[in-house]
């Protein structure tokens, strides 16, 4: 049987997937997007799992697209529709990522080139190794940023750092990448595993469902001026104070307790 592409761990609430072509780098093909989109679905589906670890296998996190896969290859008159594979694949990619109901953590071990940086950067929380690096790999082969690269570069370091870093396409280490804002946190290589679990699980006992909705508000306060955001805010208290993560919430604290949360 073929080695699965993407390798799922669940350790209590925490599901962990590891992109797994190692010898390419964790470099996407179709077969691995299907796989990883299976696996975030399923993650998102089970009420077991209150929060994701996304990692790789070997010694890269991924380099986005294989350059390699016949799913590229050109047609009779030597073109290739680099459209369909984003419609088909990056874009689904992107949007699950935002929008599952648990938080996403990153952990990046190795290099995150061009889309594979970009799906590390869509995660909720990002931790990566000090011997690991980011590269906006795109303006190389003529392409712009994608998997949601011009949406989240600039929200998450500016314009001009984002545009300095999608012109040159420079590798930025994973040191500097937490200096400028663009992950959370950098770690030395031995202790990123423990790290993220010990983050993600902090975060599944945590009101998950609140966190999701406080990076969709986020994300769409970004577009929004204050009076439209302070509506959102009002409808989505409105909504959570309903639910029994608030109650268990104002209990616990009343009553000198740890919280058991568990609305999703
Ligand atoms: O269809 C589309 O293009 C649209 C979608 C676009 C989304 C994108 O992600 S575009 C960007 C695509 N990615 C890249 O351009 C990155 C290409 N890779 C690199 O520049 C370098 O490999 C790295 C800087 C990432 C790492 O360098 P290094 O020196 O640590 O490793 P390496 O020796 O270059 O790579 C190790 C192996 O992985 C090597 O295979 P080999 O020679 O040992 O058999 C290399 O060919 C393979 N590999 C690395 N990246 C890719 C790849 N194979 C296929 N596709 C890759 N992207």
């Amino acid at each position: 049987m073929a080695e699965p592409l993407v390798l799922v761990t669940q350790t209590g609430a925490v599901r962990t997937l590891a992109l797994n072509r190692p010898a390419a780098l964790n470099s996407f093909t179709g077969e691995m997007h299907r796989q990883l989109l299976a696996a975030l679905e399923a993650a998102a589906a089970d009420a077991s799992v209150r929060a994701v670890v996304l990692t790789g296998a070997g010694r890269g996190f991924c380099a986005g697209q294989d350059l390699n896969d016949p799913e590229m290859a050109p047609d009779a008159d030597g073109n290739v529709d680099i459209g369909k594979l984003i419609d088909a694949y990056y874009q689904p990619l992107a949007l699950r990522v935002r929008s599952m109901p648990i938080p996403m953590v990153a952990a990046v071990n190795g290099v995150a080139a061009g889309a594979g940086a970009n799906l590390a950067l869509g995660c909720d929380m990002v931790v990566a190794a000090r011997s690991a690096s980011f590269i906006q790999a795109f303006s190389k082969i003529g392409l712009v940023p994608d998997c949601g690269g011009t949406w989240l570069l600039p929200r998450l370091v500016g314009r001009a750092t984002a545009l300095a870093l999608a012109f040159t396409g420079d590798k930025l280490m994973a040191e500097d990448a937490q200096r400028i804002g663009l992950i959370w946190q950098c770690v030395d290589d031995a202790a990123l595993a423990d790290t993220a679990q010990a983050l993600a699980a902090r975060l599944a006992a945590l009101p998950v469902k609140a966190l999701a909705e406080t990076r969709r508000a986020i994300d769409a306060a970004m577009g929004m001026d204050l009076p439209e955001a302070l509506a959102v805010e009002g409808r989505l208290q409105r909504t959570l104070g309903r639910e029994h993560d608030y109650r268990e919430g104002v209990a616990a604290f009343q009553q000198k307790r740890a919280p058991q949360f568990k609305d999703r």
